[in-house]
């Protein structure tokens, strides 16, 4: 990102892929942060390029024609997704840098969706305490925010997979999972048979963040066209992010979590970016909504010194 793009921000106010309610307010609660404010001090010009949300923001009853077996809000999901997608790859058309702002991690399914068609070889870099790799058949609660990753990789329920773009959308060997701490029988099988790169928090703090960021990056850097950044802010310890629906403790220090973007910065690779899981009604005096902006300003280059 040596010459700024123009950022097009899309907030995606929703959050029926997750357990809980809440999360639908991350957006609301990022820019009273003052994201725009950070990202244009820092020299960009940004636009609010959509706000999606359901016209009706509760459940609307599903179709009894669609198989919906242990996919709850599936045609929520569906619809706010090819919402999504369309919209992303509306301002990828444009020559935009798309910054997503969620909403639940379903939301990465729309996202990867607008942006597969662009890109030969989408490289994703996954930070998470999960790894969203569950199909409905392995999935323990039916929250399709847990199914995200697996579906853009083709696999899960073909109205999931289909959504617009390519499918599959992204193959595995161009993904990174970073801080994975919570992972379900069926998604550790998943890793393994498709040998998915996946840095651990034993890996991290094992041969530190500086370490894994860079075996990251040059994993990915000579085999995609473009990489998608996918910040779960649940990949963060709950004492830096408590504002979040499914938190896991032993996750990512403050430092760790913001080196990580400072050197995709370095790297000049990142193409898209989102920032999910959010939950107003969970945070702690706006702490979590605030570590969201700081650690998209240093992800567009904030400095320290
Ligand atoms: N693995 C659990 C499930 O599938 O229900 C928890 C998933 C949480 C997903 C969060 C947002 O990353
Ligand atoms: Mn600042
Ligand atoms: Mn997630
Ligand atoms: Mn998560």
């Amino acid at each position: 990102m040596s010459i700024k793009p123009n950022i097009a921000a899309i907030s995606v106010n929703f959050d029926l892929g997750a357990g809980r309610r809440g999360a639908s307010h991350g957006p609301k609660a990022i820019m009273e942060a003052g994201l725009f404010h950070e990202l244009q001090q820092l020299g960009y010009t940004i636009d609010h390029a959509a706000d999606l949300r359901l016209p009706n923001d509760t459940a609307a009853p599903l179709d009894a024609q669609i198989d919906s077996h242990n996919l709850k809000y599936f045609a929520e999901v569906i619809e706010i997704n090819t919402q999504l997608a369309d919209q992303v790859s509306r301002v990828v058309g444009q020559g935009a840098f798309p910054l997503i702002i969620g909403g639940d991690h379903s939301i990465a399914i729309g996202t990867i969706g607008g942006l597969s068609s662009h890109y030969a070889n989408l490289g994703v870099i996954w930070i998470d305490a999960h790894s969203d790799l569950n199909t409905p058949d392995t999935s323990p609660s039916g929250n399709i925010h847990g199914m995200s990753l697996a579906v853009s990789m083709g696999i899960g329920h073909p109205l999931l997979t289909d959504i617009k773009g390519k499918n599959p959308k992204v193959k595995p060997e161009h993904i990174v999972l970073i801080g994975a701490r919570s992972l379900d029988e069926g998604e550790k099988k998943l890793i393994r048979s498709l040998g998915i790169k996946c840095f651990t928090m034993y890996d991290i703090d094992r041969k530190g963040m500086a370490h894994v960021m860079q075996e990251a990056i040059d994993y990915l850097q000579n085999k995609t066209d473009g990489v998608h950044l996918s910040y779960d802010v649940d990949s963060v310890d709950p004492i830096e992010a408590p504002g979040t629906g499914t938190a896991v403790k032993g996750g990512l220090h403050f430092r760790e979590a913001h080196l990580a973007v400072e050197m995709l910065h370095e790297a000049g690779i990142v193409t898209s970016a989102e920032f999910v899981e959010v939950n107003p009604l969970l945070d702690d005096s706006n702490k979590t909504s605030q570590l969201a902006v700081s650690l998209i300003s240093s992800l567009f280059g904030e400095q320290i010194l």
